[in-house]
C-alpha cells in the first residue's frame, strides 16, 4: 500500500493584481485544495473564486506541454530544437529581407505576473531592434504612465491611494470590488474600503454604472462615458475659486502653479453640468468634502484610462491631488518603496515619448511601443516597414484589442507568427510555431512590478510547487535559448555559447532577485529592517515580509531634469484644446444631444481574467454573464425585452447578444464585458469553447484613441442598439 501524505504549499496567486497569499494543500503530485494564506501578512487570507481555477489550468487536458508546427495537415508536435531552429531561421529570414521592423512583437497581461518573462523575455525583444513593439499596456494603463513620466520624471512612478489610512477616497472608472484593485495592489480591497468607513471617513463612486463597488459606497453618482476630464476640470476651478489650493509640503516642489487657474478658468461646475450629467453642486459639494478630509485621495483607473481622454484625465487627478495637498501624504496618494526598486534615484535622460512616430497613423511611441490600436493596420498597408511576422508572447490581442475581425484577418496575412502561450487559442491558431510555457505552478514567482504598486511595502518570493512537465522548458530557457539563436551574427559562435551558458547560471532569475534586494531601498544596514536582508533569507519567509505603510518619497522621488514636479507639461495643456473643442463647444454638444446613439462602456466579474480562463469549468458555470446591460427606460423606448437579443453595431462591427435590463446603468450607456468570444475556428479550448459568448472589441473601433498616447478607446464608444425577434 503505497501512502501519500499531504503537504502544504504557499505562495502568490499570479492571476491579478492582489497578489494574494494561497495555501495549497498537495496530496503526493494532486492537489487537494486550494485556500487563502491566512499567514500572509498582506493578503491575510483573503482569496477570489480566481484562486482555486488555478488546479483547472493545472489539470487542463488542452494546455499545451510541446511545441507546436503548423503543416497542411494540422498541428503537430516538435522537438524543442526543431522549433527554435525554424523560428530563428524564419525570423531572421524575414529581418533581413524586409527590415528590422518587419518583425512585430505583442506583449500580453500576463507578462507583468511572470518572472521569467520580465527578466529573459527583455533582452530577447530588445535584441531584434525593431520598433513595431506592442502590448496590452495600450489597452489598459498607458495614459497614467505618460503622466507619471511628464510630471514625476519616471513612467513607473505611479501615485498609488494610500487606502488603508485615507479619510476620504473618491473613486473614478474603477470597480476594485470585481476586479481587485489595479494600480492598487490591495488584497481584500472589500475590507480595505470598509475599513474607511469605520473609521469615519467616506468613499464615493463616480460610473456611469451603480457598480458592486458603487452598492457600498457612501455616495454613487452617474457620469457620462469620456466626460471625467471636465469633471476634473471643474473640481480644480472650484478649488483655485475658493482659495481651497494648498500644496502643503510640496510647494516648494512644484512648478508652473501660476498657469493652472487660468487653464481651469472657463471650466466652471455649472458649464460642465450637462456634459458630464453630475448637478454643479454636486460636484462643488464633492470637492468641499475632499478638501474638508484630514486626508483624501482621487483614485482614477481603467474606465478613465481607456477612453478618449485617457492622459488628460490621468493628469488631472494627479493634479488634483497635488493642489489638495494629498500627494506623498499620508492617506493620500503615495509611492511605493519596494524591495528591489526597478525605478532608483537615476535620472532617464529626456522623456521616453514621442522619439519617432509610427507608419501609417503617426502616432507616438511611449517607453519603446507603440499603441496597438496601430497593429493591424502595419500589418495590412504596404510598403517599407510593413510587419510580415509577429511574436506574440501571453497575449490574446485577437480577443482583447479593438476591431478583433481586422486583428484577425491582418494575423492571417503575416509570413510566419510565433505564439509563447500554452494555449492554441483564438489568437495562437494564427501562428506558426507555438511554444508552450510551464504552468504558474511549476514556476517561482516574485512580484517585480506589483511590488511597486502596492497599498504596503510587502514582498515574497514562492517556489515553484511542481516541477514542469517531463521534456518541457522553463520560460527563462525558452528566451535564453531565443536570445542566443538570433544574437547579431557579428558574435562567434564561442562567445555566444559562452554567453548561453553563463548567462542562465549567473543570472537565474533568483540571481537577479539578489542583486536586485541589496541593491535596493532596504538593503543598508541602517535601513528600517536594521539587517541586511539577502535573497535567501527572503526565500524562507514562506508568507511574504511585511515592509510597513506607504513612505514620502519627495522630493528626492522626483526625477524630472530640474527635480521639479511638473504641473503643467506643454503636452497636456495642449491637448485642452481638444477637450474644449469636444465639450465646450456649443455646436458639438448640440449634436451629442440630439445622437440616438448610445455609449457603450466594459464590466469585469468576479470569475474572469480578461480573455484567459474560461476554459476552467470553475469559472465559467452558472448563468451567461456575457450580456449588454441596459438601463429599463431605454430598453423600453426601443421595445427590448430583459433576455431579448440585441444587435449592437459600430463604426467597427456588430454582436448580437442577450440584454440584461438593470437600473444599475446611467440612461443612453450600456455595458458588454471583454474577453469573450471564443468558438473560433483552429482553437483547442474544449470548455470556453461551448461557453462562447461574443467580443466586445468587434465593436471597439480601432481609429478611436486617446491623441496624447493612441491608448485605445473602450469606453465610451457610440453604438446603435436595435431589438432582434
Ligand atoms: N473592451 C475591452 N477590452 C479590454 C479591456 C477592457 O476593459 N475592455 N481590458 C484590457 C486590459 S486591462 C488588458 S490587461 C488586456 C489583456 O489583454 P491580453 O494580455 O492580450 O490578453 P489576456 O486575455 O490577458 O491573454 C493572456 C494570454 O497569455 C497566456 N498566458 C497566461 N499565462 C502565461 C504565461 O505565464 N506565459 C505565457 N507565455 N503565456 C501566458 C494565456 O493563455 C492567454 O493566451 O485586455 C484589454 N482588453
Ligand atoms: N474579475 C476580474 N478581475 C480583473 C480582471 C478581469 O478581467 N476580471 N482584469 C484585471 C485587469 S488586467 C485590470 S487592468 C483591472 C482593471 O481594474 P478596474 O480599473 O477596477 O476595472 P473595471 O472593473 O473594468 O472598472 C472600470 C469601471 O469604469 C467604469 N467606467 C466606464 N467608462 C467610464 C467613464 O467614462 N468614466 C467613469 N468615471 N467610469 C467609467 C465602468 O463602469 C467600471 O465600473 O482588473 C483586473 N482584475
Ligand atoms: S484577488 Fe483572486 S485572482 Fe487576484 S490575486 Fe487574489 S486570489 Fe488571485
Ligand atoms: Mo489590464
Amino acid at each position: 500500500m503505497t501512502q501519500t501524505t499531504t503537504r502544504s504549499h504557499y505562495r502568490t496567486c499570479n492571476l491579478c493584481e492582489a497578489i494574494c497569499g494561497i495555501e495549497i494543500k498537495v496530496n503526493g503530485d494532486q492537489i487537494a485544495s486550494i485556500k487563502g494564506d491566512k499567514l500572509d501578512p498582506f493578503s491575510q487570507g483573503h482569496i477570489c473564486p480566481k484562486a482555486v481555477a488555478l488546479q483547472d489550468l493545472q489539470d487542463d487536458p488542452d494546455r499545451l506541454k510541446k511545441p507546436l508546427r503548423k503543416t497542411a495537415r494540422g498541428w503537430e508536435e516538435i522537438s524543442w530544437s526543431e522549433a527554435f531552429r525554424e523560428t530563428a531561421e524564419r525570423i531572421a529570414g524575414i529581418q533581413k529581407k524586409y527590415g528590422r521592423d518587419a518583425l512585430g512583437v505583442y506583449l500580453g497581461n500576463p507578462t507583468v505576473h511572470n518572472l521569467d518573462a520580465m527578466i529573459f523575455g527583455a533582452g530577447f525583444f530588445r535584441q531584434l531592434k525593431t520598433k513595431n513593439r506592442f502590448s496590452a499596456t495600450s489597452v489598459d494603463q498607458l495614459p497614467h504612465h505618460l503622466a507619471a513620466m511628464l510630471m514625476f520624471g519616471h513612467p513607473l512612478r505611479l501615485p498609488i491611494p494610500d487606502i488603508d489610512r485615507t479619510d476620504f477616497m473618491l473613486i473614478l472608472g474603477a470597480n476594485p470590488v470585481v476586479s481587485n484593485g489595479s494600480i492598487m495592489t490591495a488584497p481584500n480591497v472589500r475590507k480595505r474600503l470598509k475599513a474607511i468607513q469605520a473609521r469615519g471617513g467616506k468613499f464615493i463612486t463616480i460610473d456611469p454604472r451603480f457598480t458592486e463597488t458603487s452598492k457600498l459606497a457612501d455616495q454613487h453618482l452617474f457620469i457620462k462615458p469620456g466626460s471625467d476630464a471636465l469633471f476634473v476640470m471643474a473640481m480644480i476651478n472650484h478649488l483655485f475659486k475658493n482659495e481651497l489650493v494648498d500644496c502643503g509640503h510640496l510647494s516648494n516642489d512644484v512648478e508652473q502653479l501660476d498657469q493652472i487657474a487660468g487653464l481651469v478658468e472657463a471650466y466652471t461646475a455649472e458649464s460642465v453640468a450637462a456634459a458630464t450629467g453630475i448637478n454643479a453642486t454636486d460636484i462643488t459639494d464633492l470637492v468641499d468634502q475632499f478638501c474638508a478630509a484630514e486626508s483624501a485621495v482621487l483614485y482614477a483607473r481603467i474606465g478613465v484610462s481607456t477612453h478618449e481622454f485617457g492622459t488628460l484625465v490621468n493628469w488631472l487627478v494627479n493634479l488634483f491631488n497635488i493642489l489638495t495637498g494629498n500627494l506623498d501624504s499620508k492617506g493620500g496618494a503615495m509611492f511605493t518603496t519596494p524591495l528591489i526598486d526597478l525605478i532608483g534615484r537615476t535620472k532617464p535622460k529626456g522623456k521616453k515619448y514621442a522619439r519617432y512616430f509610427s507608419r501609417v497613423s503617426h502616432y507616438p511611441e511611449t517607453m519603446s511601443e507603440f499603441p496597438v490600436a496601430a497593429l493591424a493596420e502595419e500589418i495590412l498597408t504596404p510598403g517599407e516597414g510593413q510587419i510580415k511576422a509577429m511574436i506574440v508572447a501571453a497575449g490574446n490581442p485577437v480577443l482583447s484589442t479593438p476591431n478583433n475581425d481586422q486583428l484577425d484577418h491582418a494575423f492571417g496575412e503575416l509570413e510566419f507568427m510565433l505564439s509563447i502561450d500554452f494555449y492554441l487559442n483564438e489568437t495562437s491558431r494564427h501562428a506558426d510555431i507555438i511554444l508552450p510555457p510551464p504552468s504558474p505552478l511549476e514556476r517561482s514567482h516574485f512580484d517585480l512590478v506589483f511590488n511597486h504598486l502596492s497599498v504596503r511595502n510587502y514582498a515574497k518570493y514562492s517556489e515553484a510547487l511542481f516541477e514542469k512537465s517531463k521534456g518541457s522548458l522553463s520560460e527563462a530557457e525558452i528566451y535564453l535559448e531565443l536570445t542566443y539563436l538570433t544574437a547579431p551574427a557579428g558574435l562567434s559562435a564561442k562567445a555566444k555559447a559562452w554567453t548561453k551558458m553563463n548567462f542562465l547560471k549567473i543570472f537565474k532569475a533568483e540571481g537577479f532577485l539578489d542583486k536586485g534586494i541589496k541593491k535596493g531601498p532596504y538593503a543598508h544596514p541602517k535601513s528600517k529592517l536594521n539587517q541586511d536582508l539577502s535573497f535567501k533569507q527572503l526565500a524562507k519567509l514562506e508568507h511574504g515580509l511585511d515592509l510597513g505603510p506607504l513612505q514620502p518619497r519627495f522630493p528626492d522621488g522626483i526625477l524630472t531634469a530640474n527635480g521639479k514636479i511638473q504641473l503643467a507639461p506643454e503636452e497636456f495643456v495642449g491637448d485642452l484644446m481638444r477637450l474644449q473643442a469636444q465639450f465646450m463647444d456649443q455646436d458639438s454638444v448640440a449634436a451629442q444631444q440630439t445622437g440616438h446613439s448610445f455609449l457603450l462602456i466594459g464590466r469585469r466579474d468576479p470569475r474572469t481574467c480578461n480573455s484567459w480562463m474560461h476554459n476552467s469549468h470553475r469559472m465559467i458555470k452558472g448563468k451567461n454573464r456575457c450580456t449588454a446591460l441596459i438601463n429599463p427606460e431605454d430598453a423600453r423606448s426601443l421595445g427590448i425585452e430583459d433576455g431579448q437579443s440585441v444587435k449592437v453595431s459600430s463604426r467597427a462591427g456588430e454582436v448580437v447578444l442577450p440584454a440584461a435590463l438593470s437600473d444599475e446603468m446611467m440612461p443612453g450607456v450600456i455595458s458588454i464585458p471583454h474577453g469573450w468570444g471564443h468558438g473560433k475556428e483552429g482553437t483547442r479550448l474544449d470548455i470556453a469553447n461551448q461557453h462562447a459568448g461574443v467580443s466586445v472589441n468587434q465593436l471597439t473601433d480601432e481609429k478611436l484613441v486617446d491623441a496624447l498616447s493612441g491608448n485605445a478607446v473602450l469606453n465610451g464608444v457610440p453604438v446603435e442598439v436595435l431589438p432582434i425577434d
